[in-house]
């Protein structure tokens, strides 16, 4: 069996993946990102690459077309409606998920030959902020450092970023670094306490967007203690003494920390020459988003703490080539190359390169008003590319139908079905992971190839290539390329125009590459420039992008709280350890789906108290933009007000728990960034008369006030509540397990309101359904195991394990399948270190992302004991 060298497709952090053609994957040893390792999603690729679900064929409104009728539909519809109404009234919706090669002919195709700026991408969503905030202080979009800078750092802060679950294998990185250099401290900035706070030698669980307040008062500290770097910023940076003045006018307790707290994080940041803060979309994701992350460079800019080595701020990117997109111009108001689009020079400039009949003059519309213009009608034909807005952008509901309402519209995707592809008019296959070919840039600027080592299926094909003929139809010269490779060296040559003016985005050096060398590219950090030196830091000897050649450090104000008495409390949003965004690809696996296998609501007790809400319940998220019913999960990792709910649930898995239809689109002035993680929301207790939990063969979609499914390794589980008393239960369980045959076994007892139904064939259990008037409590994981086996009915009703077989309880390292109770009973049994339970039961053995949840549950059998 042949080995391929290639890119995992999840997140930024870019990790290499050795992949065979049965679709086994390891870790790259040799991949600068990883080194070898890989995290749970990394480690299950294999399981996300069968056919199930895929979208193999071209679809106009439901119906299967060939390739050439629907390509010459999309340029005839673009064509029709740019003819009519003018290039703007056209747009494209992309994603940090495509190649560089895709986001170069996207953003080409629109900007120089259609003539418009109307493409924004989900990095909208994602990196905006932080794009601005360099922008701002930069000149440009750079990141300074490397990932070594992490391990380097003798503080590292991370702010608004849970690294242990959004970016696992440069948190293990840094975990191996504290562990060799145990005087390393990590601060963990998050009003929520995550994985990533329990590595933390200080959590600051700051008031929701009080980072502000936060920084600028380290700013201030920063000046009275002597600790600016007058050398750095004399020669450098500009704006010193008005930022600090504003700094000094806030109140560093807005930020909601205690004089202590906050003297304890000057104390080391001030204090340790060696600080990187990273920060992530708690940060970003905010209606003062861009602000955040200025105050976060103003200080690095004031200690000259920046491109040096363990030193520097640092935006960790969230998609496989969110940061291509951004050096591509992918977004509405960028141009490629890290080009102003703004810049008449640099408009024309790139216009002679493309040798293209148009240019874009002013920028296009950001994601959230490009929605809001499907909505008033403006947009007459839309193509949205790897992305699935009607779940991912706030205001969900909104926006699917936003995108009924354009006349036209395309959406290329790998999957069939998808939230957005049920709005769409044209359905494209697009070619996915292990079938596609080109490069994608991970956090530390460093340029990767995916590789394919699986056969394209049936009609899929590669996005960029699906836009080049839908380009050459529309009548444009200028997409005539043989290969992806020929693409990315127009690129690299491309950014001859950037390295002209100056800039930093200068990949000459690949402008050259023969195909073969393109098929072998090393993973390289750019600057690449012809005949010199690749990669490294930028800024420590100054060096900026604005005119001046300096810095711009910039006045920060504080944002300010309204209380809004409707909408009391704040929802704060964001992703779990196994789950990727809206599970097209992750909710394949089954051992994925197992750690949190249903959408919840974490609460504070105290506001539960107040709403009357007990653990386990359901609940009603509402904002006026609409409704998610999640599950209660009462804890004091939230503070009182506050609210967490993952984002990834769709129609497919939980329609009642997809959490943007509550989310309500409030964005950054500067960045038009979404403020996903601080919607003003109420909450009420769900009034369900029952709840169930099913587990079958068949796949499930119950349509019940609530309901949420998962896969499991022989078919899938379901969590449901109902409103009404359903008058026959085994009629119920038939219906909700899709089983119509088998012999059924059936528990009622009616004066507790429950029921039990157990389904078999041929003694074989195909389904089982427990329903109770409150929240169902059986052992998900032994009642899901039992599926497909010979079991006795009567057995599997009891629903836990006899004596005999104990009950692993629910997953917590999902590589090996391990369960908390196998867990405590080996801490109990003496292994109280993470390596010891990972020499008893495997876990955290392979790609350790559970590792911070196994120091949890020792932590607290210690504390347990200690109590005792
Ligand atoms: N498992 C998994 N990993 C992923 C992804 C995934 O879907 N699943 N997606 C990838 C993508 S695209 C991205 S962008 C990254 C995102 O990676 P992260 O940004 O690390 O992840 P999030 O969970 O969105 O949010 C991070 C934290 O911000 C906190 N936060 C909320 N409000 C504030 C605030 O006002 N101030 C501060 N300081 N913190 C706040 C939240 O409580 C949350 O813990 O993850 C990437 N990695
Ligand atoms: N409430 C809340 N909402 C959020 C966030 C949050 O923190 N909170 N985070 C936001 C952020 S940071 C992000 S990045 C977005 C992500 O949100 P989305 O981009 O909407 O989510 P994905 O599920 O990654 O969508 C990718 C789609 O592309 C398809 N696909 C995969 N590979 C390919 C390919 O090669 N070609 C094509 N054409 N299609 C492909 C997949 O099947 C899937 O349908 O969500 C945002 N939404
Ligand atoms: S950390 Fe995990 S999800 Fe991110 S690139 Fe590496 S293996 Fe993939
Ligand atoms: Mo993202």
């Amino acid at each position: 069996m042949s080995s391929t060298c290639t890119t995992c497709p999840y997140c930024g952090v870019g990790c290499g993946v050795i992949a065979q053609s049965d679709g086994t994957v390891s870790g790259d040893e040799s991949h600068p990102a990883n080194f070898g390792r890989l995290c749970s999603k990394g480690s299950a690729l294999g399981e996300t690459i069968d056919l199930e679900g895929r979208l193999l064929h071209p679809q106009i409104n439901g119906q299967a077309a060939s390739w050439e009728e629907s390509l010459d539909l999309v340029a005839q519809k673009f064509g029709q409606a740019i003819a009519e109404h003018g290039p703007d009234s056209v747009a494209f919706y992309v994603s940090g998920q495509i190649l560089t090669e895709d986001y170069y002919v996207a953003n080409k195709l629109m900007k120089g030959y259609i003539g418009s700026a109307n493409i924004d991408t989900n990095s909208r969503l994602c990196m905006a902020s932080s794009v601005a905030g360099h922008k701002r202080a930069f000149g440009s979009d750079t990141v300074p450092g490397t990932y070594e800078d992490l391990e380097e750092a003798d503080v590292l802060v991370l702010v608004g970023s849970n690294l242990a679950w959004c970016h696992p294998v440069l948190y293990q990185r840094v975990v191996a670094a504290k562990a060799a250099r145990p005087e390393m401290r990590v601060i963990n900035v998050d009003p929520r306490r995550t994985a990533t706070s329990d590595l933390a030698d200080l959590h600051l669980a700051i008031r929701p967007d009080g980072d502000a307040a936060l920084f600028n008062g380290l700013l201030t500290e920063i000046a009275t203690r002597d600790a600016v770097n007058h050398a750095y910023v004399d020669a450098h940076v500009t704006g010193f003494e008005a930022s600090l003045a504003a700094a000094q006018s806030c109140d560093p307790s807005e930020s909601g920390l205690s004089a202590e707290e906050l003297r304890a994080f000057y104390d080391l940041w001030i204090g340790s020459e060696k600080v990187v803060t990273v920060y992530s979309q708690g940060v970003n994701q905010s209606a003062c988003g861009t602000d955040k992350v200025n105050a976060i460079l103003n200080c690095h800019l004031a200690t000259g703490r920046i491109g040096r080595a363990g030193m520097g701020p640092f935006s960790v990117t969230g998609q496989p080539n969110a940061m291509g997109g951004r050096e591509v111009g992918g977004l509405a108001n960028m141009l490629a190359c890290h080009l102003d689009l703004e810049n008449a020079a640099h408009r024309d400039a790139v216009q002679a390169a493309w040798n293209s009949p148009t240019m874009a003059e002013k920028p296009g519309l950001k994601a959230v008003d490009l929605f809001q213009a499907c909505a008033d009608g403006k947009i007459k034909a839309l193509w949205i590319m790897s992305t699935n807005p009607a779940v991912s952008l706030p205001d969900a509901n909104g926006v699917a139908e936003a995108i009924r309402n354009v006349p036209f519209t395309v959406s290329s995707d790998m999957m069939v079905e998808t939230d957005t592809n049920a709005c769409c008019d044209v359905l494209l296959p697009a070619a996915g992971w292990g079938e596609k070919s080109g490069t994608v840039t991970n956090s530390e600027r460093r340029i990767s190839r995916q590789r394919p080592f699986l056969p394209v299926p049936a009609e899929a094909c590669a996005d960029w290539s699906m836009m080049c003929d839908v380009a050459k139809r529309m009548g444009f010269n200028g997409f005539d390329y043989p290969s992806e490779a020929a693409i990315f060296r127009e690129y690299a040559a491309l950014s001859q125009v950037a390295a002209d003016f100056g800039r930093d985005f200068d990949i000459t050096g690949l402008s050259d590459l023969s195909d073969a060398d393109y098929d072998a590219l090393k993973p390289v950090q750019w600057p690449v420039p012809k005949g010199k030196a690749s990669g490294g830091r930028f800024f420590a000897e100054g060096g900026f992008y604005h005119a001046d050649g300096k810095a711009k450090m910039l006045p920060i104000a504080l944002p300010v709280q309204n209380a809004n008495e409707t909408y009391p409390l704040r929802l704060n949003t964001g992703r779990i350890r196994d789950q990727w965004h809206t599970m097209t690809r992750s909710g394949k696996a089954a051992r994925l789906s197992q750690h949190l296998a249903e959408p919840f609501v974490e609460i504070h007790p105290e506001d539960a108290v107040a709403y009357g809400i007990r653990d386990a319940e359901l609940v009603e998220v509402t904002s006026p933009t609409g409704t998610s019913i999640l599950r209660a999960l009462l804890t004091h990792r939230v503070q009182p007000g506050a609210l967490f709910a993952p984002m990834h649930w769709t129609n497919s898995f939980s329609a009642p728990g997809r959490a943007n239809a509550a989310v309500p689109s409030e964005t950054d002035p500067v960045s038009g960034q979404p403020a996903l993680k601080g919607g003003a929301v109420q909450i009420a207790r769900f009034d369900a008369k029952w709840f169930g939990f099913a587990v079958s063969v068949n796949t499930m979609r119950p349509a019940r006030p609530y309901w949420a499914v998962a896969k499991a390794a022989n078919g899938w589980r379901a969590e449901v509540a109902g409103c009404k008393i359903p008058q026959n239960w085994e009629a119920e369980a038939r219906a909700i397990l899709g089983l119509t045959g088998g012999d059924a076994t059936l528990f009622e007892d009616p004066a507790s309101g429950s029921a039990r139904v157990a389904i078999t064939e041929n003694g074989v259990l195909t389904g089982l359904f427990f329903a109770a008037p409150t929240p169902v409590a059986v052992s998900r994981q032994y009642v899901t195991g039992l599926l497909g086996t010979e079991q006795s009915p009567l057995q599997a009703l009891a629903g836990r394990a006899g004596a005999d077989r104990p009950d692993p309880g629910a997953t917590v390292c999902s590589c090996f399948e391990v369960g908390v109770n196998t867990l405590k009973l080996a801490i109990e049994d003496g292994a109280t270190s993470v390596a010891a339970l990972g020499d008893r039961t495997c876990a955290g053995t392979n790609c350790g992302s559970c590792k911070p949840e196994l120091q949890a549950l020792i932590d607290a059998s210690l504390q347990k004991v200690a109590a005792e």
